[in-house]
């Protein structure tokens, strides 16, 4: 009985120990502890995939549900587009260099309305221009100092050192973000650049009565089913909205939509692009957890950690993976693979361990088998390159040094992404 009862003991030690273990971020490769991920090429059958064909009408199916079951959420139903309204076109923005264009997209339902705003810039030189899709933290008017931008009423993050008070924005802002949006290089370069407010489509907060949710709500119902969509996919879903009106719009090719995003809007931006096989391009600028960066290789953000400070980004299904990443049955290199055969960059930075740096190459790594599987070159290096060596294959990945951030360094990288596989 003793014996029974030491054993307890030491078992308590042991699983508490696992547990404090998990409390402290780890930011120590020697740390890391073992892991397993799922084989790209094997179906949860434990057949092996041979040939796109079977990738692309079994593999990339089951493994597309997972995600969508357990990671991301379910969209509950479609919406088209109410109603748009084009407040603007001038061909004289930016001393003359731009088109400029500002349009709303309605949705309706029942008694609910949303609007939500594109802002584009694109280049005179060019009939139907290739554009990067890139949603935006504090609204359309911070990604420039251009006058005319509209002011978003939508919610926005309080923020009084650029005069956000009371989640309403103030012309103070105008411009504050304008380092992350090179206009005239993207011009320049011959691209056009189109943002949307991210709020406009969900305000980014722990509350499910605002936004695109609640449209689909039904009887008393106040937020999402465990496995309906958290704001990610919220995001995400917005990006397709924005997708079916470049469509229609004469001034864009919208057979060459980069879609783009950094952190939190890097996961959208995958999700997008894995959902909606219109994006031609998918850039991933330090989207971390959740986004490249793999779950099951504990360093930096966990799927705890995640859920805890963000419980709407994801739908409640992935709760359960708290500390169990080893039970989920995907992890994002597979994420990845979904965008195969199109050309996608995953970017990293060395000041943004919490990202995992190393996770997001490993990832896109790995992603590579499916490129492969298509006759294309992945990722063309197998050892992570050097601070600020760009590698550029159908799949391209950087991490160049500095802080977390979405950079003119950056942007030079995409441009040349762009034009490798636009031009
Ligand atoms: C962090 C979060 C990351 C990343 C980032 C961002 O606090 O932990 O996953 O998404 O926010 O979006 O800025």
């Amino acid at each position: 009985m003793k014996q029974f009862v030491f054993i307890l003991f030491l078992t308590f030690l042991i699983s508490g120990n696992t547990n404090a273990q998990r409390e402290t971020t780890i930011y120590d490769e020697s740390k890391v502890p073992e892991y397993q991920l799922p084989d790209l090429l094997t179906r949860f059958n434990g057949r092996k995939v041979k040939s796109e064909k079977v990738w692309d009408t079994k593999r990339r199916p089951e493994i597309l549900k997972v995600f969508t079951d357990e990671v991301y959420g379910k969209v509950p139903e479609n919406l088209k587009i109410s109603d748009v309204k084009v407040w603007e076109t001038s061909d004289n923005a930016l001393n003359g260099l731009a088109i400029r264009k500002q349009i709303s997209l309605f949705f309706t339902k029942n008694d609910k309305n949303l609007e939500v705003t594109i802002l584009m810039y694109l280049p005179k030189s060019v009939n139907k221009a290739p554009v990067f899709l890139a949603l935006n933290f504090t609204g359309n008017h911070t990604v420039c100092s251009d006058p005319n931008i509209r002011l978003t009423e939508s919610w926005v993050e309080n923020n009084p050192s650029i005069g956000i008070i009371n989640n309403r924005i103030t012309e103070q802002s105008r411009g504050s973000n304008s380092d992350s949006y090179p206009i005239e290089e993207i011009i320049k370069a011959g691209y056009g650049l189109v943002t949307v407010y991210y709020g406009d489509i969900d305000p980014d907060k722990n509350d499910f009565s605002d936004g695109i949710e609640p449209f689909f709500y039904k009887g008393n119902q106040t937020k999402p089913n465990q496995d309906e969509w958290g704001s990610i996919a919220a995001w995400s879903w917005g990006l397709s909205r924005v997708m079916d009106y470049l469509e229609t719009d004469q001034l864009v090719d919208s057979k060459k939509v980069a879609v783009l995003g950094h952190s939190r809007l890097g996961k959208t931006a995958l999700w997008a692009g894995a959902t909606d096989q219109r994006f031609a391009i998918i850039i991933s600028n330090e989207s971390g957890c959740g986004g490249a960066a793999l779950s099951k290789r504990i360093f930096g953000e966990t799927v705890q950690t995640i859920n805890t400070s963000f419980p709407h980004w994801f739908c409640d299904n992935f709760l359960k993976y708290n500390s169990n990443e080893e039970q989920l049955p995907v992890d994002q290199h597979m994420l990845l693979a979904l965008i195969a055969p199109r050309p996608l960059y995953v970017a990293s930075a060395e000041g943004d361990q919490w990202a995992d740096p190393h996770g997001e190459f490993l990832s896109a790594k790995y992603a590579s088998a499916i490129y492969e599987l298509f006759g294309l070159e992945g990722l063309p290096v197998k050892e992570m390159p050097e601070v600020n060596l760009p590698v550029m294959g159908t799949i391209g990945y950087h991490i160049r040094s500095g802080k977390h951030h979405l950079t003119a360094y950056d942007w030079e990288q995409y441009l040349k992404f762009a034009d490798k596989h636009f031009k």
